[in-house]
């Protein structure tokens, strides 16, 4: 991108090409993940890449590698979360884009807040997939309107480190501990059962759902449905931002071991989640 012509986030379109529809309501509820095709327009993705490339080099989105034990030169899995709060393209993205219709469509929620966003990028040769989790066991909620939106700004195959999803695990029952992404140890002081070996477990494997996704594709999972992703070992990047949202019925639960998030000494476990600590997306605010 020209510097001495930055995008003007307002310019950029706020409605998705096309509608969701019912046919894909009803995959998300059944499946827990929904693939929507051509949602996006090419000015968003186009948007996009400059600040996750500024994320991603300037150490916002931290290489986790290390945190597998990675010597200091293997191709970089990187991740962070919140970069809205710091990039303007970013916020419009996470607060007023495509994304808020969508997500109110599939949660058929009143109102959505956002919960935080996140810049995962798995470069060429990165070597680590992304350990089995759900969402939901790393937010401070409960309530079942709660999802994540994954958005590729590159094409994405299994070769490249797509995601792939546990159809239908949304509706398990079960709370697993989460992890560090790059491994299967869960984080200290949390609760919940550990996340079995999802690929050498049949009744889980044979579940396995995935999608090879273009820059426009946005796909949308249940906060409680299990997920991971391959390695990258293909010569292409793998750049997603993924924007995790909050509906109706969502209330706040201090969970133990998590790290903290702003506002959450503020609010009392039970607490409605939204203003001033999760904007709402959801009717459209007026503009800023
Ligand atoms: O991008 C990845 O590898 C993982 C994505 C993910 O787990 C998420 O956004 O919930």
């Amino acid at each position: 991108m020209d510097d001495s012509n930055p995008i003007d986030p307002a310019s950029l379109p706020l409605r998705p090409v096309r509608p969701v529809t019912d046919e894909e309501v009803a995959t998300f509820h059944r499946d827990g993940v929904v693939l929507l095709r051509g949602v996006l327009q090419p000015e968003w993705i186009r948007a996009l890449s400059d600040p996750v490339d500024r994320v991603v080099g300037s150490g916002e989105a931290v290489d986790m590698g290390p945190m597998a034990g990675a010597a200091p030169d293997t191709p970089a899995f990187a991740g962070g979360v919140d970069h809205w709060r710091g990039d303007p393209v970013l916020a419009a993205f996470a607060t007023r884009s495509p994304l808020a219709s969508i997500v109110a469509t599939l949660l058929d929620s009143v109102t959505v807040h956002l919960w935080e966003d996140s810049v995962l990028v798995k470069e060429p040769g990165s070597p680590f997939p992304t350990h089995f989790h759900t969402d939901a066991s790393y937010f401070h909620l409960t309530g079942d309107r709660v999802c994540t939106t994954w958005v590729p700004l590159d094409a994405a195959t299994p070769d490249s480190g797509v995601v792939r999803w546990v159809r239908g695990s949304h509706l398990d029952g079960v709370e697993y501990r989460p992890n560090l992404f790059v491994t299967d140890e869960p984080i200290p002081g949390t609760e919940g059962e550990v996340v079995p070996d999802v690929l050498g477990t049949p009744a889980l494997a044979d579940r396995l759902v995935t999608f090879d996704v273009e820059p426009g594709d946005v796909t949308v999972h249940h906060a409680r449905t299990l997920h991971g992703a391959p390695p990258n070992t293909s010569s292409r990047r793998r750049r997603a931002v993924s924007v995790r949202y909050v509906g109706d019925d969502v209330r706040y639960l201090h969970r133990p071991g998590l790290p903290g998030r702003p506002g959450l000494d503020q609010v009392a476990d039970g607490d409605v989640v939204g203003e001033p600590w999760c904007p709402r997306v959801w009717p459209v605010p007026a503009a800023p």
